[in-house]
């Protein structure tokens, strides 16, 4: 029987742990998570939060801009994107032993995206320290795009040149692209984007483009074809 992800990630256990920062950079480092979570203050950022199957929320992460930890290991002019990687642990991630998704699960930004202020990684939400079934110990919240770019659980980043490899492009590469930014012009092949449910509301909304963050990320965009670039 396939359990909830919140029952097998209960006593999912987050020290030691550490994230290894490489690639096209001047300094590659391991951080361990607590050197981590020290590198900048956490902040509460409340975000819009739109999945790609039609619902949103909103929620009050607490993290700190990945650019703090990109800055650190100071990347090379060459690096035009950042790959991330999910522990790979079938023991402690039990649904990594069946084949639903190619894991480890991987995740991309371009450079630009990485860097911009909005983009964090997330150590907590609601006041609180991120549960496990929430991506404990660290998780990318970059709130203009759907939520399955959030990938949790990083334990690997690396500065790459070219677009790197993602795991719901790799298993329907139709439906999921690599750019993944909400836009209710930008069917999905199989139902509309065009509006979304917000949990606990009764009647639905209006999907915005860049989930209502275009002032602030418009500009990555600018002269890109957004249907092509889905
Ligand atoms: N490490 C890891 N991160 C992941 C996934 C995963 O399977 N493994 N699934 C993604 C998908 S498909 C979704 S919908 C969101 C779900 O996150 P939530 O429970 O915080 O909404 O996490 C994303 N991040
Ligand atoms: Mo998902």
């Amino acid at each position: 029987m396939k359990e909830s992800v919140a029952s097998a990630a209960r006593g999912f256990v987050t020290r030691p742990w550490t994230v290894e920062v490489g690639g096209l950079v001047n300094k590659p480092k391991i951080f361990d998570i607590d050197e981590l979570l020290k590198l900048a203050p956490p902040e509460e950022r409340v975000y819009r939060h739109r999945c790609v199957e039609g619902w949103s929320m909103v929620i009050p992460w607490v993290g700190f801009p990945l650019a703090a930890v990109l800055k650190q290991v100071e990347p090379l002019s060459t690096a035009q994107y950042v790959a991330f990687q999910t522990l790979l642990d079938p023991k402690r991630m039990p649904n990594q032993k069946t084949s639903v998704l190619e894991w480890p699960y991987v995740e991309g930004l371009r450079l630009d995206e990485a860097l911009h202020p909005l983009t964090i990684l997330a150590t907590g939400m609601y006041g609180q320290t991120m549960p496990p079934q929430d991506g404990a110990p660290i998780r990318l919240v970059v709130p203009w795009k759907y939520g399955f770019k959030g990938i949790k659980s990083i334990v690997k980043i690396a500065l790459v040149a070219d677009q790197p490899p993602t795991t719901w492009n790799i298993e329907s590469p139709n439906e999921y692209g690599f750019y993944s930014n909400v836009n209710p012009n930008v069917d999905h092949p199989r139902w509309s984007q065009k509006i979304e449910h917000r949990i606990g509301e009764f009647r639905s909304r209006q999907t915005l483009l860049f989930n209502g963050y275009a002032e602030q990320v418009g500009n990555l965009y600018t002269g890109m074809d957004l249907r092509v670039n889905f």
